[in-house]
């Protein structure tokens, strides 16, 4: 739907280096002057903001503004000379680089789990903590190759438990590709399955596409086939930006997108199973 991670194979400006303790905005960094990115990939889309000096671009910050949400969950950021400040702080790049928004970039990640089998079809425990394993479907993003929730962003207007449920079947399900049959057969299954999420995360993604002005945040919801009845048979396909699709173990090996790895890491705690 977006050719953005197109963008992300032509040189990024490298970010000015910003030590830990000079991150926020409140210490002085007087020699602070990260480079300018603004991806011409950007430019004209409807899914994006205008430029931010262009003079058609109207913008209420930190409010509703038409059914573009401009509210970030961090509190209110400030605006420095009409331009958002990231809420965390110094990024070592300005501009909104491959992001459509200028400010917070609201997306949206399912967590969808079920428990790890034996072959017999009992639960598998792990041989030293004898803890169930629990298992969600990770997708690998076609921009960066690395695996990750199969999340996506938040349409104007459109209600965040809606996206999640939109971006899991584009992603993991490849609906966008679905014959009319299939359809159906998914339809009434996801449609009593996606009812009960659980928010577990809201806040901000440590993406690599944040920079000082433009910047990801996510609401994520756990959704859990106990038995392994529904969606934990289903055969999974890559599909939209995704490139491949799997159900991976959730432990503290795995290496995910972005802050990624927390999120599955609150579901299992949550499950109260092995991490
Ligand atoms: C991450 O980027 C979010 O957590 C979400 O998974 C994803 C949304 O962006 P796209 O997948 O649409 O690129 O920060
Ligand atoms: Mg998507
Ligand atoms: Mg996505």
């Amino acid at each position: 739907d977006r050719d953005k991670w197109k963008s992300l194979r032509r040189p990024v400006p490298k970010r000015f280096p910003v030590p830990d303790d000079k991150v926020n905005w409140s210490i002085e960094f007087n020699d602070y002057s990260p480079p300018t990115y603004n991806a011409a990939s950007i430019t004209g889309k409807p899914w994006a903001d205008l430029d931010i000096n262009d003079p058609n671009f109207e913008v209420k910050w930190n409010t509703l503004d038409g059914n573009v949400n401009r509210v970030s969950y961090m509190g209110s950021y400030q605006i420095s000379d009409r331009y958002p400040l990231n809420p965390i702080g110094r990024t070592g790049i300005c501009g909104r680089g491959v992001l459509g928004r200028w400010g917070p970039n609201h997306a949206a990640d399912p967590v969808v789990t079920r428990w790890k089998k034996v072959e017999s079809g009992e639960t598998a425990l792990h041989e030293d903590t004898q803890k169930s394993i629990l298992q969600f479907v990770a997708i690998k993003r076609g921009d960066t190759g690395e695996w990750a929730l199969p999340g996506g962003m938040v349409d104007p207007g459109e209600h965040v438990t809606h996206t999640a449920v939109r971006e899991f079947q584009e992603e993991a399900t490849n609906s966008l590709k679905m014959t009319a049959d299939e359809k159906r057969t998914w339809q009434e299954k996801f449609d009593k399955f996606f009812k009960q999420g659980d928010e577990v995360y809201k806040g901000y993604v440590d993406d690599p596409r944040n920079t000082d002005n433009a910047w990801m945040e996510t609401v994520a919801y756990n959704f859990h086939d106990e038995n392994g009845t529904t969606v934990g048979k289903l055969k999974l396909h890559a599909g939209d930006d995704a490139v491949g699709v799997q159900w991976v173990d959730a432990t503290s090996a795995v290496k995910l997108y972005a802050s990624h790895r927390h999120v599955v890491q609150v579901v299992v705690e949550k499950w109260k199973a092995h991490w």
